[in-house]
């Protein structure tokens, strides 16, 4: 949180470099503002996306609360009747040439049987405001809230796959840098979504039955192209003529070998047309699905949100003991099944093979931000961060992926390139276990990096130019807690 500051909301504290730096991050906000939500970026990404919301909230949360909690307001008015919070939620001012896939690829509320809207197997609550389609899923006491304001309207245009749960982090981090009776009542409002949002995923996803989630494509880890998907990816049979019926538009805006390859994107499509067949349902998916992984990353944030919803649990007078009991479960399922000694992190296991990934990649490292991690794991991933592979320095933060791999690309994206929001993350973690000054470098590290290149989405790991997207939200919204 701020103490004082100048005129313009600058924290007085700090250094007129650093100032520079809060002013750009600011402007970038301000300029993806549209109103009612953030975009993760004007050129390449113009609708709203799930764990973008939750990171630019921490952001917001030091400049512009009432923006932030607007932002996570748009994201959950969009949650599905089940509890799922979906990846996109899609402006209906943005034409369809401006983002690939849109609103017509996904076509969520179409039930198998061709129905189209809220009435479907799983579309979002919308005009008839509730869960009238009979979805299982809600609050856990049963009774899942209309949202405000989507009552009467329109249904809200989503996706039908989820991201990573960075939104109780979000919000808890808004109420904490600026409490109040207001931010108390949007607590309220978000509490009983946030749990169907984690009731969902613990529930509906459990599909390799031990309490993971599996992530039902690769778009949902957030990490896209991730050697981690590698082997699971391959298994998939695309579809014939995929890339001939749907046209990529990521790869008109960004270098094509910046973005994920061709094959990647086909075998992407395909898993989507086949999770959209079967009416978007999360039943009997082990018997059908081609994809079905448990990402250590996104179990971790599952359990880091748990902890989040503790801390709301006391603001608004809910049982705080059930979260934290989830969080060490999770804690516990993620080192029982995940973590492999020989290679001292964590690894995606492919539930339909029963087999476990061997890429060392950055998800890998994420567990570290549940602070009830045994401490044997806890100094295996830091002795990973230091070793050559990742090698955490002052220099450069962490890479996506293991420096020496042989397919290692700094350039592609998620195998090899620096994310500012992944970082931001294990820097959370070294500080919850204690490991104060490696969180140090992390924060020097990644502070340089938007001071030197500017706010791109990712980062080259070796000469450390911006790729991708400039003016990127996270970035800008994370360097923003760097520097509070
Ligand atoms: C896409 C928006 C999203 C992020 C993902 C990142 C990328 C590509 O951009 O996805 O077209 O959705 O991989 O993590 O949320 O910033």
């Amino acid at each position: 949180a701020t103490g004082s500051t100048k005129p313009d909301g600058v924290p007085d504290q700090l250094s007129e470099a650093d100032a520079a730096l809060w002013r750009g991050a600011t402007t970038i906000l301000s300029a993806n503002w549209t109103g009612t939500h953030t975009v993760p970026s004007r050129t390449l990404y113009p609708h709203q996306w799930s764990w973008d919301a939750g990171f630019v909230s921490i952001g917001l949360a030091h400049t512009a609360p009432e923006r932030a909690w607007r932002d996570l307001r748009s994201l959950f008015e969009a949650q599905w009747p089940d509890g799922r919070v979906p990846h996109i939620v899609f402006d209906p001012g943005v034409t369809e040439r401006d983002y690939f896939p849109g609103p017509t690829f996904w076509a969520s509320g179409v039930g198998p049987g061709g129905s189209v809207g809220p009435s479907g197997p799983g579309g979002p609550v919308g005009a008839n405001g509730g869960r009238a389609n009979g979805n299982a899923g809600g609050a856990s006491d049963g009774t899942f809230p209309v949202p405000a304001g989507t009552n009467g309207g329109p249904p809200r245009l989503s996706s039908g796959i989820v991201q990573p749960p960075v939104h109780a982090i979000g919000a808890w981090t808004v109420y904490r840098c600026a409490p109040g009776d207001a931010a108390a009542e949007e607590l309220r409002w978000l509490y009983p979504r946030l749990v169907a949002q984690q009731e969902y995923l613990a529930t509906a996803r459990n599909v390799g039955g031990a309490g993971l989630s599996a992530i039902v494509h690769p778009w949902e880890s957030g990490l896209d192209n991730s050697p981690s998907w590698d082997e699971a990816l391959a298994a998939v049979p695309v579809a014939p003529d995929v890339l001939r019926r749907y046209a990529r538009r990521d790869n008109q805006v960004v270098a094509s070998d910046h973005r994920p390859t061709d094959d990647d994107y086909a075998r992407y499509l395909t898993i989507a047309l086949s999770y959209r067949e079967g009416g978007y349902r999360d039943a009997d998916l082990g018997m059908r699905h081609p994809f079905l992984v448990e990402c250590p990353g996104f179990n971790a944030l599952r359990g880091a949100a748990e902890l989040a919803l503790a801390r709301i649990a006391e603001v608004v007078g809910a049982d705080p003991a059930v979260h934290r009991a989830r969080a060490a479960s999770i804690t516990r399922l993620l080192v029982d099944r995940l973590f492999d000694p020989q290679t001292g992190m964590f690894h995606p296991l492919d539930v339909r093979t029963g087999r476990r990934n061997p890429a060392r990649c950055v998800n890998g490292l994420l567990p570290l931000i549940l602070p009830g991690l045994p401490a044997a794991q806890v100094a295996s991933l830091v002795a990973v961060l230091e070793s050559d592979r990742f090698g955490i320095s002052a220099r450069m933060p962490v890479p996506s992926y293991d420096r020496s791999a042989a397919d290692f690309d700094p350039f592609r994206y998620w195998r090899g390139p620096v994310w500012f929001n992944i970082n931001w993350l294990l820097r959370r973690g070294l500080r919850a276990h204690g490991q104060v000054e490696l969180a140090g470098l992390v924060r020097t590290a990644l502070l340089d990096l938007v001071r030197g290149s500017g706010y791109y989405e990712y980062f080259h790991p070796g000469n450390a130019a911006g790729i991708g997207s400039p003016a990127f939200s996270w970035t800008a919204a994370l360097t923003l807690d760097l520097l509070a």
